[in-house]
């Protein structure tokens, strides 16, 4: 038998549970994830390696209408993924079955010729008799090629939802090495994972006008220490005042609960230093959003 390989897309609207998904298939965190919509803001890889066949899962920004420059980029990313992988996998939550925001996913569909899977997501909160009538409406709404109700949290049905896509590849490459499970740099890793803490610990609006860059990343390598320089940007003072927080307490947190992370997920012991920086309105300037990674 042939190798089987393909790209698979995870689409859908904000806060549908698809990082969670990506993050449930490649039993290991890949995609920061967060109870608020519009986290992801970048496609994010993870590699599948089975016997005899490789999946590439895409995991992208969720569809929403907007007008913003930053959440334009976000769509726009997610969008031309349709264009470029083998099998889609559209998600929704469950507990949200009429999101607005899903007439535009299925809309981006229609033109499409990939086989796509719809992924009804969280039946671990859902009421089990509600999904027959979610099942029955979203097969009207669209001609998807099968529907498979998830929890990507327990993990429920999800080694269904693979041999779904499964049966769905062709022959192909490997793609990627098998010691090889994302295309992330070490350093947007970082960035990430201090932007996850700013969307876990911070409330309101504010994670949505803060991006991250790592400004240096430094080993110093007779101490196991890695010396870690990022910035977080805002778009105002007030924004800056409220990150910081009385006393430095809640940039303190913020660091504390990423510095854990990073240990754990790069095995090393690392000092974090977090700076707080004012880039006005850079979330509407499209200049400002490429030289902030979007
Ligand atoms: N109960 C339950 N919660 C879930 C499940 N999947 C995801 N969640 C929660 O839903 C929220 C959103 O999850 P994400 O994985 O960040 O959703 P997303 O679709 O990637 O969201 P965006 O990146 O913002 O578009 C988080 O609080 C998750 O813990 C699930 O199967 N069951
Ligand atoms: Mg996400």
């Amino acid at each position: 038998m042939s190798f089987l390989s393909g790209f698979i897309a995870i689409i859908g609207p904000p806060n549908a549970g698809k990082s969670t998904l990506l993050n449930r298939i490649m039993e290991t965190k890949v995609a920061i994830v967060s109870p608020k919509p519009q986290t992801t803001r970048n496609r994010i890889m993870g590699v599948y390696h089975g016997d005899g066949f490789q999946m590439v899962f895409i995991d992208t920004p969720g569809i929403h209408r907007t007008r913003s420059a930053l959440h334009k980029s976000m769509v726009g990313s997610a969008l031309a993924t349709l264009q470029d992988v083998d099998v889609l996998v559209a998600t929704i939550d469950m507990e949200n079955p009429d999101d607005p925001e899903m007439s535009q996913v299925i809309s981006n569909l229609k033109g499409i010729k990939r086989p796509c899977i719809l992924a009804i997501n969280k039946i671990d909160k859902g009421a089990r008799e509600q999904l027959l009538p979610i099942i029955d409406s979203y097969s009207k709404k669209h001609r998807f090629d099968a529907i498979v109700p998830i929890s990507a949290q327990t993990g429920e049905g999800v080694e269904g939802l693979l041999n779904e896509v499964k049966s769905r590849l062709g022959p192909g490459p490997r793609f990627f090495p098998e010691d090889m499970n994302t295309d992330q740099t070490e350093s947007f890793l970082v960035s990430e994972i201090i932007r996850e803490k700013i969307f876990l610990h911070v409330r309101q609006e504010l994670p949505y006008s803060s991006a991250v860059t790592v400004e240096d990343m430094t080993e110093a390598s007779n101490k196991n220490l890695l010396s870690i320089t990022a910035n977080i940007h805002v778009e105002t003072n007030s924004q800056k005042g409220i990150l910081i927080g009385k006393g430095g307490s809640m940039i303190r947190s913020i660091g504390a609960s990423a510095r854990k992370e990073i240990e754990r997920r790069l095995g090393v012991r690392v000092y974090l230093d977090l700076k707080v920086r004012v880039e006005k309105n850079w979330s509407k300037d499209t200049r400002a959003l490429k030289r902030l990674g979007y």
